[in-house]
């Protein structure tokens, strides 16, 4: 691929050069293997759901209408968008699952993994109608952990409790009337498969309707879930200084990174490192130096300060440095082609979780019990690796960026109380009231090979900024903007005038010796419950509905099958939600019509699609401006 069109990173570029020459083929090489794509899969029409397939429809009209079994293109399209946002959604309940499991190890005693943050244990259990007085933290998680497994266990219609117990009235009475509630989650996310199979729903409203409901799975049985489940155990973010970008890894030090999703082991590999610090030296190293790719660098980068190394696009990259001894991973946006790179280097790929093994990777089996083993197993082998990395192999770009993070709701509104001690989420509305801050924006996901790296994220948000919009941001596209310097308080120069002058006061009423960043860094993917508890506060402030505030989401560049479940979750919270990549659907006029228009009466969100970052900016202002006018602002 030519250097121009590569990324806005200026470390990618430099990388890429030394992976060409030395011989290395990376996700932009294959990105070009690829053209030109199938314009069947690009427009949902392919069916491979059985055997007397694969199936397309002609989107010309020339070509077969049906596939074999007659299914229309309406719901061959349909229902690709289903599977795809329930598999979405599994990853994430998985993944919560996984957390809720070590929580109920916790109340039997366990010893790997404790409570760090008590006050929201007990925040979470009055959420659910559990008392907490005269009961130890051991007993409160119990209850807790029986309630949350009653979800999972239910065999009946009740609509699961966890999402009952976090959403607004209004929104619980309008997805009940909508027939989406959802009801065990697991019992969902099976559901959506059945229904989906040959032979099954052919109505493109009724498999539409199921999008939705497998998106109020993600949104409160996997992101929710997972992000409370991760500040009791692990502590609730609270704001940090740190840096992002390749820049951060050190010539001299063992590095190692840590890739993934889920904080049970990044953790415990800060917690270890942090331990064997003596033992690197001794090896030869000045020390330990971690650094986060993907979901899991957020999540120590908000608890612990660790340095983000890159996001998604860039993770081989990380490896071509040579100075990589080791990177650990376990769950999600891991490229397969990690091992063949790391064999390139002295580099040691380790895999960690039973349903994530590699050919080519070593594999430590991780779990609550072996947590802490693995991890000095892990973290030793990253210190052999490093007496055996070859000095003439190394490139470490110059790029770092510096950021402030850890913008937890509770964060915020820490924040704003000193503003406001007795109603911290006033200075917030008085402002947005007196337009000082036009709206807020959340941007949100990965990147994707279709799109030039980080240049979306990073266009958008500036002309966001730029138009007094404040950012809160998420997963890889909170990477693309802290790499690009927006989480440096500098970068308030960036912002309009209002937008400015309010995190000016903010900063100085923190002692911070001036601005807040103009976008707040607020997690993980799973941490984009914090800006649905968020948005949920500020229209229970308002006493509206989530649908009716000046408000919107964008995924610049996404790719999972995971931030298509979020973006649904998102729109049927009431927001509207930019795609900047155009999802696989518009081979159904009708499911894009219902996606892109129908839904905003039906629900109050809709998606809506611009592959231009200036247009997304200026369409995501004018939806703004036209709520504010709703609201009389
Ligand atoms: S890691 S899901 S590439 S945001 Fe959450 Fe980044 Fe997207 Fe993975």
């Amino acid at each position: 691929m030519e250097n121009n069109k590569l990324s806005v990173d200026q470390a990618v570029p430099k990388l890429y050069q030394k992976a060409r020459e030395e011989g290395i083929v990376t996700v932009f090489d294959r990105y070009e293997a690829q053209q030109p794509q199938c314009g069947f899969g690009l427009s949902g029409l392919c069916c491979r759901h059985c055997v007397q397939g694969p199936c397309r429809i002609d989107p010309f009209g020339e070509g077969p209408q049906v596939g074999i079994c007659g299914a229309t293109a309406e719901v061959i399209v349909a229902r690709n968008l289903l599977r795809q946002v329930a598999a979405g959604a599994a990853a994430h309940v998985d993944h919560a699952y996984d957390v809720l499991e070590v929580l109920e190890k916790i109340a039997e005693g366990a010893e790997s993994y404790g409570i760090k943050d008590a006050e929201k244990l007990k925040q979470v259990a009055h959420t659910l109608g559990i008392a907490t007085a005269n009961k130890t933290e051991q007993e409160i998680v119990k209850e807790m952990c029986q309630v949350i497994y009653f979800d999972f266990a239910n065999s009946s219609t009740a609509p699961m409790t966890y999402l009952k117990a976090n959403s607004p009235k209004e929104r619980l009475e309008l997805w009940e009337k909508l027939g989406v509630l959802p009801r065990n989650p697991d019992r969902e996310i099976r559901e959506a498969l059945h229904q989906t199979t040959m032979g099954m729903d052919a109505d493109p409203v009724n498999l539409i309707l199921k999008t939705l409901r497998l998106g109020l799975v993600d949104g409160f049985a996997g992101l929710k879930l997972a992000t409370d489940l991760q500040d009791i155990i692990f502590g609730t973010p609270q704001p940090v200084v740190t840096e992002a970008n390749l820049g951060v890894l050190k010539e001299d030090y063992v590095n190692i990174i840590v890739h993934g999703h889920v904080p049970l082991l990044s953790e415990k590999i800060v917690e270890w490192s942090r331990k064997l610090e003596e033992e690197a030296k001794k090896a030869g190293a000045k020390g330990i130096n971690l650094a986060g790719i993907c979901c899991t660098g957020n999540e120590v980068l908000m608890r612990q300060g660790v340095p983000l190394a890159t996001n998604f696009l860039a993770q081989e990259l990380a490896i071509v440095t040579g100075a990589v001894d080791l990177m650990v991973v376990d769950v999600q946006c891991i490229m397969p082609s990690l091992a063949e790179i790391a064999a390139c280097y002295h580099t040691r790929l380790v895999t960690t979780m039973p349903i994530v093994k590699i050919p080519g990777a070593e594999h430590v089996p991780f779990n609550s019990e072996t947590a802490d083993t693995a991890s000095q197993e892990i973290v030793r082998m990253a210190i052999a690796s490093f007496q055996k990395r070859n000095p003439a192999k190394v490139y470490i770009p110059r790029e770092k960026a510096k950021v402030v993070a850890g913008f937890s709701v509770e964060a915020i509104v820490k924040a704003l109380a000193k503003l406001n001690p007795a109603d911290p989420l006033k200075p917030l509305i008085d402002n947005i009231v007196s337009g000082n801050i036009l709206g807020v924006v959340a941007t949100v996901g990965c990147n994707n090979a279709k799109v030039k790296h980080d240049w979306f994220h990073i266009e958008l948000v500036k002309e966001l900024i730029k138009n007094n919009v404040l950012v809160v941001t998420t997963g890889c596209s909170a990477h693309a903007l802290a790499k690009a310097g927006l989480m440096d308080p500098a970068a308030a120069e960036l912002a309009g005038e209002g937008l400015r002058t309010v995190l000016t006061a903010i900063g100085t009423a923190n002692d911070l010796g001036g601005p807040l960043p103009p976008v707040l860094h607020m997690g993980s993917c799973v941490d984009n419950s914090r800006i649905g508890d968020l948005v949920i506060a500020v229209a229970n402030y308002l006493k509206v509905s989530p649908k009716d505030l000046p408000i919107a989401a964008s995924a610049p560049e996404y790719q999972h099958e995971k931030a298509l479940s979020i973006g649904t979750w998102a729109v049927a919270m009431g927001i509207m939600t930019h795609l900047g990549v155009i999802p696989p659907v518009l081979g159904s006029p009708k499911v894009t019509q219902i996606l892109t228009q129908d839904a905003e009466t039906l629900i109050g969100g809709k998606f809506y699609v611009e592959t231009d970052p200036y247009k997304a900016a200026a369409g995501m202002i004018e939806h703004i401006k036209t709520k504010r006018a709703l609201l009389n602002l």
